[in-house]
Protein backbone atom coordinates (compact mmCIF):
# COMPACT_ATOMS: atom_id res chain seq x y z
CA UNK A 1 0.00 0.00 0.00
CA UNK A 2 2.75 2.38 1.25
CA UNK A 3 4.64 1.63 -2.50
CA UNK A 4 1.32 2.60 -3.89
CA UNK A 5 0.97 5.58 -2.56
CA UNK A 6 4.71 6.41 -3.51
CA UNK A 7 4.19 5.50 -7.07
CA UNK A 8 1.19 7.60 -7.25
CA UNK A 9 3.07 10.98 -5.90
CA UNK A 10 5.40 10.16 -8.61
CA UNK A 11 3.49 9.60 -11.79
CA UNK A 12 2.58 12.99 -12.04
CA UNK A 13 6.00 14.02 -12.33
CA UNK A 14 6.93 11.03 -14.50
CA UNK A 15 3.94 12.12 -16.67
CA UNK A 16 5.98 15.94 -16.95
CA UNK A 17 9.62 14.30 -17.70
CA UNK A 18 7.68 12.07 -20.12
CA UNK A 19 6.21 15.47 -21.91
CA UNK A 20 9.66 17.69 -21.68
CA UNK A 21 8.23 19.78 -19.14
CA UNK A 22 10.45 21.54 -16.49
CA UNK A 23 9.63 20.59 -13.05
CA UNK A 24 8.77 22.85 -10.57
CA UNK A 25 9.69 23.26 -6.38
CA UNK A 26 6.84 21.21 -5.27
CA UNK A 27 7.67 18.49 -7.75
CA UNK A 28 11.58 18.65 -6.71
CA UNK A 29 9.99 18.51 -2.77
CA UNK A 30 8.23 15.22 -3.66
CA UNK A 31 11.56 13.73 -5.40
CA UNK A 32 13.43 14.27 -1.94
CA UNK A 33 10.26 13.43 0.13
CA UNK A 34 10.01 9.71 -1.56
CA UNK A 35 11.00 6.58 -0.40
CA UNK A 36 10.88 4.99 -3.29
CA UNK A 37 14.38 4.80 -4.26
CA UNK A 38 14.22 2.63 -7.16
CA UNK A 39 11.25 4.71 -8.46
CA UNK A 40 12.85 7.53 -8.15
CA UNK A 41 16.50 6.06 -10.11
CA UNK A 42 14.51 4.69 -12.79
CA UNK A 43 12.99 8.01 -13.55
CA UNK A 44 16.33 10.00 -12.96
CA UNK A 45 17.73 7.91 -15.81
CA UNK A 46 14.48 7.99 -18.07
CA UNK A 47 14.81 11.86 -17.59
CA UNK A 48 18.75 11.66 -18.47
CA UNK A 49 18.15 9.56 -21.80
CA UNK A 50 15.04 11.69 -22.74
CA UNK A 51 17.20 14.59 -22.61
CA UNK A 52 19.60 13.11 -25.37
CA UNK A 53 22.08 10.99 -23.05
CA UNK A 54 23.39 7.18 -23.88
CA UNK A 55 25.45 4.95 -22.26
CA UNK A 56 28.34 7.10 -21.88
CA UNK A 57 30.26 7.53 -18.48
CA UNK A 58 32.81 10.24 -18.69
CA UNK A 59 36.08 10.78 -16.77
CA UNK A 60 39.18 12.63 -16.94
CA UNK A 61 42.92 12.13 -15.82
CA UNK A 62 43.72 14.50 -13.53
CA UNK A 63 45.54 15.41 -10.51
CA UNK A 64 44.66 17.85 -7.66
CA UNK A 65 47.13 20.20 -6.94
CA UNK A 66 47.16 22.88 -3.89
CA UNK A 67 48.94 26.08 -3.75
CA UNK A 68 47.73 27.31 -0.04
CA UNK A 69 45.48 25.92 2.95
CA UNK A 70 45.37 29.35 4.42
CA UNK A 71 42.23 30.29 4.94
CA UNK A 72 40.14 34.05 6.26
CA UNK A 73 37.12 32.09 6.67
CA UNK A 74 35.71 29.47 9.27
CA UNK A 75 33.65 27.12 7.64
CA UNK A 76 32.07 24.82 9.96
CA UNK A 77 32.52 21.80 7.53
CA UNK A 78 36.11 22.21 6.25
CA UNK A 79 39.17 20.13 8.17
CA UNK A 80 41.29 21.52 5.32
CA UNK A 81 42.01 25.03 6.23
CA UNK A 82 44.39 26.53 8.54
CA UNK A 83 45.86 29.88 9.75
CA UNK A 84 48.93 31.03 8.88
CA UNK A 85 50.48 30.26 11.98
CA UNK A 86 49.55 26.38 11.96
CA UNK A 87 52.64 23.96 11.75
CA UNK A 88 50.96 21.81 8.31
CA UNK A 89 49.90 25.43 6.80
CA UNK A 90 51.19 26.15 3.57
CA UNK A 91 51.70 28.60 1.04
CA UNK A 92 53.41 27.26 -2.26
CA UNK A 93 55.53 29.49 -4.71
CA UNK A 94 54.57 29.57 -8.03
CA UNK A 95 58.29 27.85 -8.98
CA UNK A 96 57.45 25.02 -6.19
CA UNK A 97 54.19 24.26 -6.94
CA UNK A 98 55.37 24.29 -10.93
CA UNK A 99 58.29 22.24 -10.44
CA UNK A 100 55.68 19.28 -8.69
CA UNK A 101 53.25 19.78 -10.94
CA UNK A 102 56.19 19.00 -14.09
CA UNK A 103 57.57 16.13 -11.88
CA UNK A 104 53.99 13.91 -11.52
CA UNK A 105 53.26 15.31 -15.40
CA UNK A 106 56.09 12.48 -16.14
CA UNK A 107 54.89 10.41 -13.96
CA UNK A 108 51.15 10.17 -15.40
CA UNK A 109 50.41 11.92 -18.43
CA UNK A 110 47.37 13.82 -16.76
CA UNK A 111 45.31 16.34 -19.02
CA UNK A 112 43.98 18.52 -15.94
CA UNK A 113 44.94 20.00 -13.25
CA UNK A 114 42.11 20.63 -10.31
CA UNK A 115 43.14 23.61 -7.81
CA UNK A 116 40.80 24.87 -4.76
CA UNK A 117 42.75 26.57 -2.26
CA UNK A 118 42.03 28.67 1.10
CA UNK A 119 41.40 31.92 1.02
CA UNK A 120 44.34 33.17 1.50
CA UNK A 121 44.61 36.85 3.04
CA UNK A 122 48.66 36.84 3.15
CA UNK A 123 48.79 37.14 -1.16
CA UNK A 124 47.34 39.18 -3.69
CA UNK A 125 46.07 38.42 -7.25
CA UNK A 126 49.41 38.69 -9.01
CA UNK A 127 50.18 35.55 -6.78
CA UNK A 128 47.63 33.47 -8.52
CA UNK A 129 48.13 35.10 -12.21
CA UNK A 130 51.82 34.44 -11.40
CA UNK A 131 51.49 30.91 -11.34
CA UNK A 132 48.83 30.12 -13.96
CA UNK A 133 51.45 32.11 -16.26
CA UNK A 134 53.94 29.93 -15.44
CA UNK A 135 52.03 26.58 -15.19
CA UNK A 136 50.61 27.03 -18.38
CA UNK A 137 54.01 27.79 -20.18
CA UNK A 138 55.48 24.67 -18.35
CA UNK A 139 52.63 22.62 -19.23
CA UNK A 140 50.91 24.01 -22.36
CA UNK A 141 48.94 21.20 -22.99
CA UNK A 142 47.54 20.82 -19.29
CA UNK A 143 44.09 21.70 -19.02
CA UNK A 144 43.94 24.46 -15.43
CA UNK A 145 40.85 24.12 -13.81
CA UNK A 146 41.35 26.60 -11.22
CA UNK A 147 39.93 28.42 -8.03
CA UNK A 148 36.32 28.24 -6.57
CA UNK A 149 33.98 31.43 -6.80
CA UNK A 150 34.34 32.12 -3.61
CA UNK A 151 38.45 32.70 -4.27
CA UNK A 152 38.07 35.28 -6.81
CA UNK A 153 35.75 36.74 -4.92
CA UNK A 154 38.37 37.06 -2.28
CA UNK A 155 40.48 38.09 -4.60
CA UNK A 156 38.68 40.76 -6.19
CA UNK A 157 38.05 42.15 -2.59
CA UNK A 158 41.88 41.89 -1.67
CA UNK A 159 42.57 44.05 -5.03
CA UNK A 160 39.57 45.96 -4.88
CA UNK A 161 38.37 45.49 -8.47
CA UNK A 162 35.61 44.03 -10.07
CA UNK A 163 35.07 39.85 -10.77
CA UNK A 164 35.72 40.13 -14.11
CA UNK A 165 38.72 42.26 -14.35
CA UNK A 166 39.91 39.03 -11.59
CA UNK A 167 39.08 36.65 -14.50
CA UNK A 168 40.26 38.30 -17.20
CA UNK A 169 43.70 38.40 -15.87
CA UNK A 170 43.43 34.73 -14.76
CA UNK A 171 42.01 33.87 -18.60
CA UNK A 172 45.26 36.10 -20.31
CA UNK A 173 47.04 34.08 -18.00
CA UNK A 174 46.29 30.52 -19.14
CA UNK A 175 43.12 29.52 -16.69
CA UNK A 176 40.90 27.07 -18.57
CA UNK A 177 37.83 26.53 -16.55
CA UNK A 178 36.51 26.37 -13.00
CA UNK A 179 35.87 23.98 -10.59
CA UNK A 180 32.27 24.63 -8.59
CA UNK A 181 33.06 24.68 -4.71
CA UNK A 182 31.95 27.47 -2.58
CA UNK A 183 28.57 27.06 -3.75
CA UNK A 184 27.46 25.17 -0.04
CA UNK A 185 23.77 25.85 0.39
CA UNK A 186 22.61 28.88 -0.98
CA UNK A 187 20.15 29.77 1.56
CA UNK A 188 21.15 32.45 3.62
CA UNK A 189 19.85 30.65 6.71
CA UNK A 190 21.86 27.81 6.20
CA UNK A 191 24.64 30.40 5.21
CA UNK A 192 25.18 31.93 8.28
CA UNK A 193 25.29 28.64 10.27
CA UNK A 194 28.08 26.74 8.19
CA UNK A 195 30.15 29.11 6.51
CA UNK A 196 29.07 32.61 8.30
CA UNK A 197 32.44 34.65 6.90
CA UNK A 198 31.86 33.20 3.28
CA UNK A 199 30.49 35.43 0.51
CA UNK A 200 26.88 35.72 0.14
CA UNK A 201 25.33 33.34 -2.70
CA UNK A 202 24.35 36.30 -4.74
CA UNK A 203 28.31 37.03 -5.22
CA UNK A 204 29.07 32.99 -6.04
CA UNK A 205 26.47 33.39 -9.43
CA UNK A 206 28.08 36.80 -10.04
CA UNK A 207 31.26 35.01 -10.13
CA UNK A 208 30.15 32.40 -12.61
CA UNK A 209 27.70 34.61 -14.34
CA UNK A 210 30.54 36.83 -15.52
CA UNK A 211 32.90 33.89 -16.10
CA UNK A 212 30.28 32.31 -18.51
CA UNK A 213 30.10 35.87 -20.28
CA UNK A 214 34.24 35.85 -20.75
CA UNK A 215 33.87 32.09 -22.46
CA UNK A 216 34.73 30.35 -19.10
CA UNK A 217 33.19 27.20 -18.53
CA UNK A 218 32.43 25.99 -14.78
CA UNK A 219 31.12 23.53 -12.58
CA UNK A 220 28.50 23.78 -10.08
CA UNK A 221 28.05 21.85 -6.50
CA UNK A 222 25.94 21.36 -3.50
CA UNK A 223 27.37 20.62 -0.31
CA UNK A 224 24.58 18.20 1.70
CA UNK A 225 23.93 16.57 4.58
CA UNK A 226 24.73 19.10 7.36
CA UNK A 227 22.10 21.22 8.50
CA UNK A 228 20.26 21.70 5.31
CA UNK A 229 16.47 20.95 4.47
CA UNK A 230 15.10 19.30 1.57
CA UNK A 231 13.36 22.60 0.63
CA UNK A 232 16.79 24.51 1.03
CA UNK A 233 18.36 21.82 -1.30
CA UNK A 234 15.33 21.96 -4.21
CA UNK A 235 15.87 26.07 -3.57
CA UNK A 236 19.49 25.97 -4.65
CA UNK A 237 19.10 23.54 -7.27
CA UNK A 238 16.29 26.00 -9.05
CA UNK A 239 18.77 29.34 -8.01
CA UNK A 240 21.67 26.84 -10.10
CA UNK A 241 19.06 26.35 -13.20
CA UNK A 242 18.39 30.10 -13.41
CA UNK A 243 21.76 31.08 -13.70
CA UNK A 244 22.03 28.02 -16.50
CA UNK A 245 19.28 29.52 -18.24
CA UNK A 246 21.04 32.83 -18.78
CA UNK A 247 24.41 31.93 -19.19
CA UNK A 248 24.63 28.35 -20.06
CA UNK A 249 28.09 27.90 -18.93
CA UNK A 250 27.90 25.27 -16.06
CA UNK A 251 28.92 22.30 -17.66
CA UNK A 252 28.51 19.75 -14.56
CA UNK A 253 27.03 19.38 -11.39
CA UNK A 254 28.39 17.78 -8.45
CA UNK A 255 26.81 17.14 -4.97
CA UNK A 256 28.92 17.14 -2.01
CA UNK A 257 28.48 14.91 0.74
CA UNK A 258 29.17 16.40 3.80
CA UNK A 259 32.75 14.59 5.89
CA UNK A 260 32.47 15.01 9.02
CA UNK A 261 35.36 14.04 10.78
CA UNK A 262 37.83 17.09 11.97
CA UNK A 263 34.80 19.50 11.61
CA UNK A 264 33.53 21.70 13.76
CA UNK A 265 29.84 19.62 13.05
CA UNK A 266 32.19 16.39 14.29
CA UNK A 267 32.18 17.56 17.44
CA UNK A 268 28.40 18.28 17.55
CA UNK A 269 27.70 14.81 16.70
CA UNK A 270 27.25 15.09 12.73
CA UNK A 271 27.09 11.67 10.85
CA UNK A 272 28.00 10.83 7.39
CA UNK A 273 25.28 10.82 4.73
CA UNK A 274 23.87 7.32 3.98
CA UNK A 275 23.67 6.18 0.56
CA UNK A 276 20.25 6.42 -0.15
CA UNK A 277 20.81 10.18 0.72
CA UNK A 278 23.27 10.17 -1.76
CA UNK A 279 21.76 8.43 -4.72
CA UNK A 280 18.88 10.48 -3.84
CA UNK A 281 20.93 13.85 -4.32
CA UNK A 282 22.06 12.14 -7.29
CA UNK A 283 18.62 11.86 -8.81
CA UNK A 284 16.84 14.44 -7.89
CA UNK A 285 19.52 16.71 -9.33
CA UNK A 286 19.15 14.92 -12.39
CA UNK A 287 15.33 15.45 -12.20
CA UNK A 288 15.72 19.16 -11.53
CA UNK A 289 18.44 20.38 -13.54
CA UNK A 290 17.27 19.91 -16.87
CA UNK A 291 20.09 22.26 -18.42
CA UNK A 292 22.96 21.50 -16.89
CA UNK A 293 23.96 18.44 -18.80
CA UNK A 294 26.49 16.36 -17.00
CA UNK A 295 26.11 15.10 -13.20
CA UNK A 296 28.79 14.00 -11.35
CA UNK A 297 28.88 10.66 -9.33
CA UNK A 298 32.22 11.46 -7.20
CA UNK A 299 34.29 8.75 -6.21
CA UNK A 300 36.68 9.95 -3.97
CA UNK A 301 32.80 11.56 -2.00
CA UNK A 302 30.92 8.29 -1.97
CA UNK A 303 33.51 5.32 -3.21
CA UNK A 304 33.77 4.00 -6.23
CA UNK A 305 30.97 0.95 -5.16
CA UNK A 306 27.94 3.68 -4.71
CA UNK A 307 29.10 6.10 -7.95
CA UNK A 308 28.91 2.69 -9.86
CA UNK A 309 24.96 2.44 -8.57
CA UNK A 310 24.80 6.53 -8.83
CA UNK A 311 25.10 5.70 -12.89
CA UNK A 312 21.38 3.92 -12.78
CA UNK A 313 20.43 7.32 -10.76
CA UNK A 314 20.96 9.70 -13.28
CA UNK A 315 24.83 10.26 -13.18
CA UNK A 316 26.87 10.27 -16.12
CA UNK A 317 30.52 11.43 -14.95
CA UNK A 318 32.94 9.91 -12.25
CA UNK A 319 34.62 12.51 -12.49
CA UNK A 320 38.12 11.34 -12.83
CA UNK A 321 41.65 9.44 -11.73
CA UNK A 322 42.07 12.59 -9.14
CA UNK A 323 45.03 11.82 -7.27
CA UNK A 324 46.41 13.90 -4.31
CA UNK A 325 42.79 15.14 -3.02
CA UNK A 326 42.84 16.22 0.10
CA UNK A 327 39.78 18.17 0.85
CA UNK A 328 37.70 14.97 1.53
CA UNK A 329 40.73 12.98 3.04
CA UNK A 330 41.11 15.71 6.00
CA UNK A 331 37.41 15.13 6.64
CA UNK A 332 37.33 11.23 7.15
CA UNK A 333 37.20 10.01 3.22
CA UNK A 334 38.25 6.22 3.04
CA UNK A 335 37.71 6.00 -0.83
CA UNK A 336 41.41 6.69 -1.37
CA UNK A 337 42.97 9.52 -3.09
CA UNK A 338 43.58 8.32 -6.91
CA UNK A 339 41.80 5.70 -8.76
CA UNK A 340 43.83 4.02 -12.08
CA UNK A 341 42.03 4.43 -15.21
CA UNK A 342 41.70 0.38 -15.60
CA UNK A 343 39.69 0.78 -12.64
CA UNK A 344 37.47 3.62 -13.13
CA UNK A 345 36.79 1.59 -16.75
CA UNK A 346 36.16 -1.95 -14.84
CA UNK A 347 33.26 0.17 -12.68
CA UNK A 348 32.07 1.84 -15.88
CA UNK A 349 31.63 -1.45 -17.56
CA UNK A 350 29.83 -3.79 -14.95
CA UNK A 351 27.57 -1.32 -14.31
CA UNK A 352 26.71 -1.78 -18.27
CA UNK A 353 27.69 1.38 -19.52
CA UNK A 354 30.57 2.91 -22.04
CA UNK A 355 33.52 4.22 -20.68
CA UNK A 356 35.18 7.43 -22.14
CA UNK A 357 37.91 9.41 -21.26
CA UNK A 358 37.17 13.26 -22.27
CA UNK A 359 39.17 16.40 -21.76
CA UNK A 360 38.08 18.94 -19.16
CA UNK A 361 35.29 20.66 -21.46
CA UNK A 362 33.98 17.05 -22.63
CA UNK A 363 35.69 16.40 -25.71
CA UNK A 364 36.15 12.71 -26.28
CA UNK A 365 39.64 11.34 -26.17
CA UNK A 366 39.30 7.68 -25.93
CA UNK A 367 36.62 5.25 -25.41
CA UNK A 368 36.59 1.85 -24.33
O1 LIG B 1 33.29 24.53 -1.29
C1 LIG B 1 34.82 21.21 1.99
C2 LIG B 1 33.40 21.18 -0.10
C3 LIG B 1 34.32 22.41 -1.78
C4 LIG B 1 34.03 19.47 3.00
O2 LIG B 1 34.28 21.37 -9.72
C5 LIG B 1 33.39 19.61 1.77
O3 LIG B 1 34.65 19.29 -10.22
C6 LIG B 1 32.15 17.73 2.20
O4 LIG B 1 35.35 22.92 -5.22
N1 LIG B 1 32.72 17.57 3.41
C7 LIG B 1 35.64 22.64 -2.46
N2 LIG B 1 32.47 18.75 1.36
C8 LIG B 1 35.95 21.52 -3.44
C9 LIG B 1 35.46 21.80 -4.82
C10 LIG B 1 35.16 20.66 -5.72
C11 LIG B 1 35.15 19.37 -5.25
C12 LIG B 1 34.89 18.34 -6.15
C13 LIG B 1 34.68 18.60 -7.48
C14 LIG B 1 34.71 19.90 -7.93
C15 LIG B 1 34.53 20.21 -9.38
C16 LIG B 1 34.95 20.94 -7.05
O5 LIG B 1 34.43 21.22 -1.05
C17 LIG B 1 33.87 23.40 -0.75
C18 LIG B 1 32.85 22.59 0.02
O6 LIG B 1 31.61 22.63 -0.60
N3 LIG B 1 33.90 20.68 1.19
N4 LIG B 1 34.93 20.47 3.12
C19 LIG B 1 33.65 18.40 3.86
N5 LIG B 1 34.19 18.25 5.06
Amino acid sequence: MAVLQELDALAPIREKVEAGERLDFEDGLTLMETDDLLALGELADLARRLRGGNDDVYFVQNINLYQTNVCRVKCKFCAFARTNKQEDAFTLTADEFVEDAVKQYEVSKFTEIHTVNGENPHVGLEYYVELIRKLKAALPDVHLKFYTASEIHHMSKLEDCTHEEVLSALKDAGLGSMPGGGAEIFADRVRRLVAPGKEPAEEWFDVHDKAHRLGITTQCTMLYGHVETYEERIDHMLRLREQQDKTGGFLSFIPLAFHPENTVFERRGFRFTTGADDLKVIAVARLVLDNIPHVKAYWIMMGLPMAQLALHFGANDVQGTVMREKIFQAAGATSGTEQKIEELVRFIREAGRTPVQRDSLYNELRRW
